[in-house]
């Protein structure tokens, strides 16, 4: 049995797990499976319409009893439809991204709704634990999607020491030895992405489930370094051509316009050659599709066979 911390208090979840909010991926379905499991299940506002939002939530509380949340990603045009859906429906927490979440913040805690920003620098976590986060989502560039600058590695040990709310870890996070390490960071928490993508009950395309299970370690490269929103993915001939353009100098509307679409057309097509595949570099960890409780399990139920080997290379 896990101890008691923070997060768990915060989430009303029986392990310190969120799981990440993908746009095209995290829909009622995931996130119910996620929740009955034992961690927060999360639907992707992404860019869903208000209406088809609405529709999840609605869904996701026939199929769990559970506590779940909403992810808005600040860089949508939707963002602001969603916060009022989510605000209409009372959804217990929200985690954001992409951006800064003063509005969010200040819309939603009147409410009794938590906010978790998921940040990607330790001046942006200070400044969200202002604004009256009730926690953050410290995510390091080993992330899939958007992603910052900094490793989860020394991203989480500096908000840990910049902020007094609790942090939750993601980016590189995949087995329980991830989750060993960063708590010995710090953190009291994991968001995982990547290895909910491979859920059985995920319904991303079988062809990008089976995308990320061959990945390796170097599989993923970051595009769109010059337009200001990096994003990594599992490389292709969409990521090759990103490149290319990039190096002939294109403009960011032209590369916007060439990732238009794209990650629907991977999730939902099955498009794993010109879609975008985003995923983290945690990919190359995940080597099967299972159901999410066994996800959950395998994460915190593996810790006990991590603490020996610590024991045996730290004090041996
Ligand atoms: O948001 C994510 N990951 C995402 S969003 C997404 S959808 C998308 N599609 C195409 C292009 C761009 C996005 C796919 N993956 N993760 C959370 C995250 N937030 N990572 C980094 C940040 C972040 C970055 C800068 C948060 C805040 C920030 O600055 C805000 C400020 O005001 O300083």
């Amino acid at each position: 049995m896990l101890s008691d911390n923070r997060i768990k208090r915060i989430l009303g979840t029986e392990y310190p797990v969120i799981q990440g909010g993908m746009a095209w991926v995290a829909d009622a379905d995931l996130a119910a499976a996620v929740s009955n499991g034992g961690g927060l299940g999360i639907i992707a506002a992404g860019s869903m319409p208000p209406d088809i939002l609405e529709q999840q939530i609605i869904k996701v509380r026939s199929l769990t009893e559970k506590p779940f949340g909403v992810n808005i990603m600040l860089l949508s045009p939707t963002a602001e439809d969603a916060l009022e859906v989510v605000a209409k429906n009372r959804v217990p927490l929200v985690t954001t991204g992409a951006g800064s979440p003063g509005k969010v913040i200040e819309r939603l805690k009147p409410l009794g709704i938590k906010v978790i920003p998921v940040i990607a620098s330790a001046a942006h976590a200070k400044r969200v634990e202002k604004q009256g986060a009730d926690a953050v989502v410290a995510e390091g560039m080993e992330a899939g999607g958007h992603i910052g600058e900094v490793t989860t590695m020394l991203l989480v040990p500096q908000v840990v020491d910049s902020v007094s709310i609790p942090v939750v870890a993601a980016g590189g996070v995949a087995d329980s030895r991830g989750v060993v390490a960063v708590f010995a960071l710090g953190a009291e928490g994991v968001q995982v992405g990547t290895r909910f993508v491979c859920a059985e009950e995920s319904n991303a395309h079988t062809k990008y489930k089976e995308a990320i299970i061959r990945a390796r370690d170097r599989s993923t490269v970051v595009t769109g370094m010059s337009t200001g929103h990096p994003v990594r993915c599992i490389q292709n001939r969409l990521t090759r051509e990103f490149e290319k353009i990039e190096k002939e100098g294109a403009s960011v509307e032209e590369i916007e316009i060439l990732g238009t679409g794209k990650l629907r057309a991977a999730v939902v097509d099955g498009d794993v050659e010109y879609g975008s595949v985003m995923a983290g570099q945690s990919a190359g960890l995940v080597n099967r599709i299972q159901p999410a409780r066994d996800i959950i399990l395998d994460l915190f139920g593996g810790i006990s066979e991590v603490l020996p080997v610590l024991q045996k290379n730290l004090f041996n």
